[in-house]
């Protein structure tokens, strides 16, 4: 199987369009066509590096296209202005609910998530609408002007703060991916072959994130030297609440943040403020919140004795399992989707909740053999990167799977050292590398490896 990591040429590479006669090009004629592109991709990669437009130049000598534009529709007049741009018509984009790992397209009412179409998204930042999103009792729409944030327990000055007191204070925006701890919980005991990417891993998200260093809040309130913890408490009727240790990853990166993406938070995503804890398992990051405070231990609240717990192999809970461990997977091709013999975009998403992405490779024999895949920039602190490789499919099936390190050295286990260290009953944290599996008409299908 032929490999090379040049970059993709932006265009379909794979007998392109044509004006005129009826394309007679046989399979094979475009398998040797696809060969003579990557070659000659190959040749120019240098020249492709140094003035990008080089390899496209390559890819699109090969087979000619036709110099008209005689089939494209002719220009007609546009809609007028409009207030909100809406997507294209030809578009579908949506969320999809689950309401028990695995158990998708729910009812709404029934639903206790939704999940991030990752299979039609590019780049890095997921829009808004898109966000998956976790609710424990529904969304609620506060008023902004009613709502205010009390920040107590070991502090010098207790403090209640509405939004614009939170507005008027020095702020931040990062770019953060959020992850719930449930992300990839279907995978755990058995693969089923129907799942897309949106299914299996579509429980993180990425966005840009403005609000207010809890390290300032903290000196605002003036928080005890001696405190260790902090409960973080929402304003939804399951009133979700966490503890969160006071390390310096957290005073270092963790936000109440009151915009994503630019707007004010929307109501499912915890308007007018919420925690933003990065790195760390998605339920941490309290939407609707109405009370931080300060103390010596954890609260041991309801979330963290039971809910958020992880049964281990011995029969025993772990709790307190917060961060979100380095992940990675193809989002391209992927689960139910179709390929073509010929060259490929593989593309997918890589993120460490300890930090930056290192590395990122890809292996289309099955993890037999491995190759770096190309990161595109900017690598950010706990944000996700979107990586690339182009890959000849020669229309022998095979399985493909992409393998994340992060810059402490940690690596994305496969599935067998994962379930040797947390057995089949736990239920989040779910990091092992997803292969999709090729069959030999160019189907893909989630498989364990
Ligand atoms: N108050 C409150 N905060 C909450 C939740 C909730 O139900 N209520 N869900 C948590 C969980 S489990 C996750 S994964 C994230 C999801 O945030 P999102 O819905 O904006 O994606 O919010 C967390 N914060
Ligand atoms: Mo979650």
């Amino acid at each position: 199987m032929a490999i090379d990591d040049t970059p993709a040429p932006h265009t379909r590479p794979h007998a392109p369009r044509r004006a005129g006669p009826p394309d007679t090009t046989t399979q094979d004629e475009d398998a040797q066509t696809c060969a003579l592109m990557a070659d000659s991709a190959r040749l120019s990669r240098r020249k492709f590096l140094n003035a990008a437009g080089a390899g496209v130049a390559a890819a699109l000598a090969a087979p000619a296209l036709a110099e008209t534009l005689a089939d494209v529709p002719p220009r007609v007049p546009g809609d007028p202005i409009s207030l909100n741009s809406k997507r294209s018509t030809h578009v579908a984009l949506a969320r999809i609910t689950e309401s028990s790992p695995g158990k998708l397209n729910v009812d709404p009412v029934l639903a206790i998530n939704s999940k991030t179409p990752l299979d039609k998204l590019e780049g890095t930042v997921t829009p808004s609408d898109l966000h998956y999103e976790r609710s424990h009792s529904g969304s609620p729409d506060l008023d902004p002007a009613r709502h205010r944030l009390l920040i107590h327990g070991m502090v010098r000055n207790p403090v209640v703060l509405a939004l614009p007191d939170l507005k008027a204070m020095p702020s931040l925006s990062r770019l953060h991916f959020m992850e719930c701890s449930g992300n990839g919980w279907a995978n755990w005991k058995k693969a089923d072959p129907t799942l897309t990417v949106q299914e299996t891993h579509g429980l993180v998200s990425m966005h840009e994130w403005a609000g207010v260093p809890l390290s300032y809040l903290m000196e605002v309130a003036g928080v005890d030297r001696d405190a260790t913890w902090m409960l973080a408490e929402g304003g939804d009727a399951a009133g979700v609440a966490r503890s969160i240790p006071l390390t310096p990853d957290v005073l270092s990166d963790v936000l109440v943040a009151y915009a994503q993406n630019g707007e004010p938070l929307r109501p499912a995503h915890g308007f007018p403020m919420r925690l933003l804890v990065p790195g760390m398992e998605g339920n941490l990051s309290i939407k609707w919140l109405r009370r931080l405070k300060f103390g010596k231990q954890p609260f041991m609240t309801r979330w963290e004795t039971d809910r958020y717990t992880q049964l281990l192999p011995s029969g025993k809970s772990r709790q307190f399992q917060l961060y979100q461990e380095v992940n990675s997977v193809i989002t391209s091709p992927s689960g139910t989707m179709r390929i073509e013999r010929g060259r490929q975009r593989i593309t997918g998403l890589a993120w460490s909740g300890r930090g930056k992405i290192a590395k990122v490779e890809f292996s289309t024999d099955g993890g037999h053999s491995w190759h770096v895949a190309r990161i595109n920039p900017p690598v950010l602190h706990k944000a996700q990167v979107r990586f690339e490789a182009a890959w000849t499919w020669d229309g022998k099936p095979t399985r493909i799977v992409s393998r994340a390190t992060d810059e402490k050295g940690n690596v994305q286990p496969d599935r067998k050292t994962l379930l040797a260290t947390m057995g089949e009953n736990a239920l989040f944290h779910y990091n092992a590398q997803q292969t999709w599996a090729i069959d030999a008409q160019g189907g893909v299908t989630n498989v364990l490896a």
